[in-house]
């Protein structure tokens, strides 16, 4: 296919998969265009309750495309990299943040530069034991982007953040299990069947509390406790008056399996 996302369903999953295995999966403008709209389409579809988000071939994404023309100098000999991440990479992880439904990043092979960032954007990381994760962007000038400088101390703490951005090592899907800045690594062959167990179960959950969980959760990371408290309160007040919570207290009174639709 000539598709730079592949979009495929099962159930209520939708995977979607980045398609130019030759390049590592690295961003290109177009392949940015393309995942923007499978991501608007997954979180428009009242039939998708859980987006999986891996990469073609043996590896999930290499960042972004090096020699793709919006990287050629100008006559200056300059890049405009910040209107590359303006056009591209911020709307991105804000659209991850903010997509109604769980994102689980199935990291199939190296995630490098911003694949990296973009996998631990997502809600849910599980990789392959052969996967890697590289802060590349400090060997070729940068700093960490796609939201990494936000996420990084986040979930592994300032030292590891730097000590990773600074160096761009590579590190091993185990490692980063270990290091607590992935859910789970797993062996290769189980990847898939791992994945779509895992987006099946979060597809059949409230999908509305979920998605408010995620942006309670960050949110409340840079808040006071009294903050925090309220922000809990906010939103239990709004699902509480949901049809999800009323199902899902029926449902363990009637001891069955609830049906839940919000989103
Ligand atoms: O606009 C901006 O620049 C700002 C945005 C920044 C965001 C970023 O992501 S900056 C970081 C960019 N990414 C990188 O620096 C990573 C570059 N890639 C690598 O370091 C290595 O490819 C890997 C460590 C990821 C994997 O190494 P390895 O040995 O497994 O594979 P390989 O042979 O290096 O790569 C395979 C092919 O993919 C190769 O093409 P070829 O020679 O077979 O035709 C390689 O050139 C290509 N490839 C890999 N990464 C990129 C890429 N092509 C273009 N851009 C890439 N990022």
């Amino acid at each position: 296919s000539d598709a730079l996302v592949l979009v495929s369903d099962t159930g209520a999953v939708r995977t979607l998969t980045l398609n130019r295995p030759q390049a590592l999966n690295s961003f290109t403008a177009e392949m940015h265009a393309q995942l923007r709209h499978a991501l608007d389409e997954a979180a428009a579809s009242a039939s998708v309750r859980a987006v999986v988000l891996t990469g073609a071939g043996r590896g999930f994404c290499a960042g972004q495309d090096l020699n793709d023309p919006a990287m050629v100098p100008d006559v200056q000999g300059q890049v405009d990299i910040g209107a590359v991440i303006e056009a591209n990479y911020r709307p991105l992880a804000l659209r991850i943040q903010a997509m109604p439904v769980p994102v689980i990043a199935m990291v199939n092979g190296v995630a490098a530069g911003a694949g990296a960032n973009l996998a631990l954007g997502c809600d849910i990381a599980i990789a392959a034991r052969s996967a890697s994760f590289i802060q590349a962007f400090s060997k070729i000038g940068l700093i960490p982007d796609c939201g990494g400088t936000w996420l990084l101390p986040r979930v592994v703490g300032r030292a590891r953040a730097l000590g990773l951005a600074m160096t761009g090592d590579k590190l091993s899907a185990e490692a980063a299990e270990r290091m607590g800045m992935i859910w789970q690594c797993v062996d290769d062959d189980q990847l898939s069947a791992t994945v779509q167990a895992l987006a099946a179960r979060l597809a059949a959950m409230p999908s509305r509390a979920l998605a408010a969980t995620r942006r309670t959760l960050d949110e409340a990371s840079q808040m006071t406790l009294e903050q925090a408290l309220s922000l809990e309160a906010h939103w239990q007040r709004e699902l509480g008056h949901a049809h999800d919570f009323r199902e899902g207290v029926e449902a363990f009174q009637q001891k069955r399996a609830p049906q839940f639709k919000d989103r």
